[in-house]
């Protein structure tokens, strides 16, 4: 009989059923994993519960403080272990869900992941993934116009924030007619666009800014400016209180130069090396799978776990292989 049902159907069967039901964003959360959340919260109603998760050295990106029901979520300390059911949102693995919520999740009765990420296997006990689809907010659109689920204004201002955020505003690869139909769609339910995205991107820490803006000033480059390179050293850290997502973004600006093929930031950490990777025309992986790291063909990163000079140093000889 199962074998006749959807996975849609299973899951919304399951919400359904369910007396008390966990929502978890993944750890460090981003607009696509908290536009969810809140989106499935308005969806279930006050059954549901949402948890986001942050790290110590993380700053909970305030930026996303509009998004219906997140005010209201449980943390760490605060988290309870009455659900039946837990739905982890836009989480590529396990790894990315840190205890007490991962040992609720592989406990709980019933659990549920939505996600878009091509690497996940598929963690739970249903799993509904879409690999390569833009965001999570596309798969949750789509599970819901499957099941024919009017999507209400309050459930859109979520979804479009995901779909905002995980395409970089519409631009990256992933970024289909399926998207803009998407986005056409949500509009219609009355949401203010311009509003959304001004809440999104004008909403910096002013420390985070200036951060970025004295890191960029001291860019450094090489082979004819077809490489560039930030090292995040701990003085820096230390000199602006520097949380984790403050780098988000500065290699971005260091591709955008034109003569750039390759950029790399590099940022001190307790155990080693951390490496983010942006190109133009190159294949990241082809650097960070010598790295043991991962991502896409034009963002990778990986964790070297050596200084950072000496990471730099193996860095350049092997981008300088593939130039
Ligand atoms: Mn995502």
């Amino acid at each position: 009989m199962l074998s006749l049902i959807n996975m849609e159907e299973k899951i919304l069967d399951l919400i359904k059923e369910s007396k008390s039901i966990l929502i978890i964003t993944h750890i460090n959360p981003d607009g696509d994993t908290l536009g969810c959340a809140s989106c499935l919260r308005s969806f279930i109603g006050d059954k549901a519960d949402i948890l986001i998760q942050i790290n110590d050295n993380f700053n909970f990106p305030n930026t996303y403080n509009f998004l219906p029901y997140l005010k209201d979520s449980k943390n760490f300390s605060t988290l309870s272990d009455k659900y039946d059911l837990i739905i982890a949102l836009d989480t590529a693995s396990i790894d990315r869900i840190l205890n007490p919520a991962k040992n609720l999740f592989i406990n709980c009765k019933n659990s549920i992941v939505i996600d878009h990420h091509k690497t996940n296997k598929g963690f739970a006990k249903f799993n509904h993934i879409k690999g390569g689809v833009s965001s999570c907010a596309q798969v949750l659109f789509d599970f819901f116009t499957k099941l024919n689920i009017k999507i209400t204004k309050e459930m859109a201002i979520g979804l479009y924030t995901g779909l905002l955020t995980d395409t970089g505003c519409f631009k990256y690869e992933s970024t289909t007619p399926h998207t803009f139909e998407t986005a056409k769609e949500l509009t219609t339910t009355g949401i203010n666009i311009s509003n959304i995205a001004d809440l999104c991107y004008t909403n910096n820490p002013k420390n985070l800014v200036l951060f970025q803006n004295e890191l960029i000033s001291k860019a450094n480059f090489c082979f004819n400016d077809r490489v560039a390179y930030i090292l995040i050293t701990k003085e820096y850290i230390d000199k602006y209180n520097a949380k984790d997502n403050f780098t988000e973004g500065i290699v971005e600006v260091l591709r955008s130069i034109s003569s750039v093929e390759v950029a790399f930031v590099l940022k001190e950490s307790e155990i080693g090396t951390k490496v983010s990777i942006r190109t133009k025309e190159l294949d990241a992986t082809k650097i960070t799978d010598k790295f043991h790291g991962g991502g896409h063909k034009r963002a990778a990163g990986c964790t070297i776990r050596k200084n950072i000079n000496k990471s730099l140093e193996l860095l350049l000889k092997e981008t300088k292989e593939l130039l």
